[in-house]
């Protein structure tokens, strides 16, 4: 997979991209992640991005001609084109496994006060990570393309994401390591009985538990 990610601030990226399962990702040729700063692609004389709002009102909007130029320039036959605003589709792990079998993305991200309306029309989803507001989608698609990269084949062990919370709309169940007794606290006994079947229905029941005390709507999907 190929993420491109056009920014005004590349410098943002730099740890989450050298650090951890994403670098080895990366180092491992599991994606290629390149970023890229849309002003390099401005034909303003100044290099500006952004502009006054046509109707007036307050701060300044990104203007189509550097996102345009700069998505055309990197565009192929079966690229899929993000937009990360505050107004989008809400991010989900579904969608996250929708964007994993993709072979290349564009992750645009917007910042000051917004972005000229006509940069959707060559975006083919827009999304939010959530209903609060950040200043700008550097975060957010900092978010996306980690969750991204690690349901790609290979990035982490297969099978340790079949139980991650959000798969069948269910949280994850409790876990323990050593010792058994930590400050007085025990290790549930099924843990370590060495029943398999028992401890499948017994996390079951705690995933079912906790999903219904802390997010009864997922159970309502
Ligand atoms: Cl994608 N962008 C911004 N600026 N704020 C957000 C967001 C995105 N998702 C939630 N808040």
């Amino acid at each position: 997979m190929k993420i491109d990610i056009l920014t005004l601030f590349p410098e943002m990226f730099e740890g989450v991209f050298s650090s951890s399962i994403m670098k080895r990702a990366i180092e491992e040729k599991k994606v290629e992640v390149s970023l890229h700063n849309f002003r390099d692609y401005s034909k303003d004389p100044h290099h500006k991005v952004d502009d006054t709002p046509y109707g007036g009102g307050n701060g300044m909007v990104l203007t189509c001609q550097p996102i345009f130029d700069c998505v055309e320039a990197l565009k192929k036959e079966n690229t899929k084109v993000i937009l990360l605003t505050p107004d989008g589709t809400p991010y989900q792990q579904g969608i996250a496994y929708q964007l994993a079998k993709e072979e290349h993305i564009i992750l645009i991200c917007g910042h000051y006060e917004g972005f000229d309306e006509r940069i959707r029309t060559i975006c083919d989803m827009e999304l939010s990570i959530g209903d609060y507001v950040l200043t700008g989608g550097e975060l957010a698609s900092m978010v996306v393309a980690d969750s991204i990269v690690r349901l790609l084949p290979g990035v982490i062990e297969e099978g340790s994401h079949q139980n991650d919370s959000f798969n069948n709309n269910l949280l994850d169940y409790p876990t323990y390591t050593k010792p058994r007794v930590f400050r007085e606290m025990e290790v549930p006994e099924v843990l370590v009985s060495g029943d398999h079947k028992k401890i499948e229905e017994y996390r079951y029941q705690e995933s079912l538990k906790k999903t219904k005390q802390r997010r009864p709507d997922l159970l309502e999907k």
